[in-house]
């Protein structure tokens, strides 16, 4: 199957905040690290990789939408908090209908119970929880050889 050319990765709320606290959880990479990583791993599988973070839900669903009009055909996603809680957000991305893998760098099953819910995983191509921003490359390795649910 041939592999995703226009990537999206999309970050939701307080991950602009990585490498600066509760590394415990989220690593010490800030995203900026990780995003240019990401960018480099895509150029180099003749891939183009654009990143976004927001801490509004509003305008993750905006750039949702926007992918579909820029013609993304895969987009990777650490919903973050907004994982537990955003029918809207989930509705955004059944609406584009572009396949999407869902990330969190902690392992969301063992933390507290909220955390074991998302609106998303169901709906995803699959989920990578508890891998730190090795998630992120994992899902893009996949990602660029795979256009949907295999
Ligand atoms: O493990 C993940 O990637 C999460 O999506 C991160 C969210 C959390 O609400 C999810 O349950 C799991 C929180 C992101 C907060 O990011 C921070 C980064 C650095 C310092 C403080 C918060």
């Amino acid at each position: 199957m041939a592999g995703a050319k226009n990537i999206l990765v999309i970050n939701g709320p307080n991950l602009n905040l990585l490498g600066a606290r509760q590394a415990e959880f989220y690593g010490t990479d800030t995203l900026e690290a990780i995003n240019a990583r990401l960018e480099k791993r895509a150029k180099d599988a003749g891939a183009q990789l654009a990143s976004f973070q927001s801490n509004a839900e509003a305008e993750l669903i905006e750039r949702i939408q926007q992918a579909r009009r820029d013609g993304v055909d895969y987009i990777i996603i650490n919903p973050a908090a907004y994982t537990h809680t955003s029918v809207a957000i989930r509705d955004a991305l059944a609406a584009v209908g572009i396949p999407f893998v869902e990330v969190h760098l902690s392992n969301i099953f063992s933390r507290e119970p909220f955390r074991r819910e998302s609106y998303f995983s169901d709906l995803a191509v699959g989920v990578l929880s508890g891998l730190g921003a090795r998630g992120y490359e994992l899902a893009l390795d996949f990602a660029l050889g795979s256009r949907g649910k295999e």
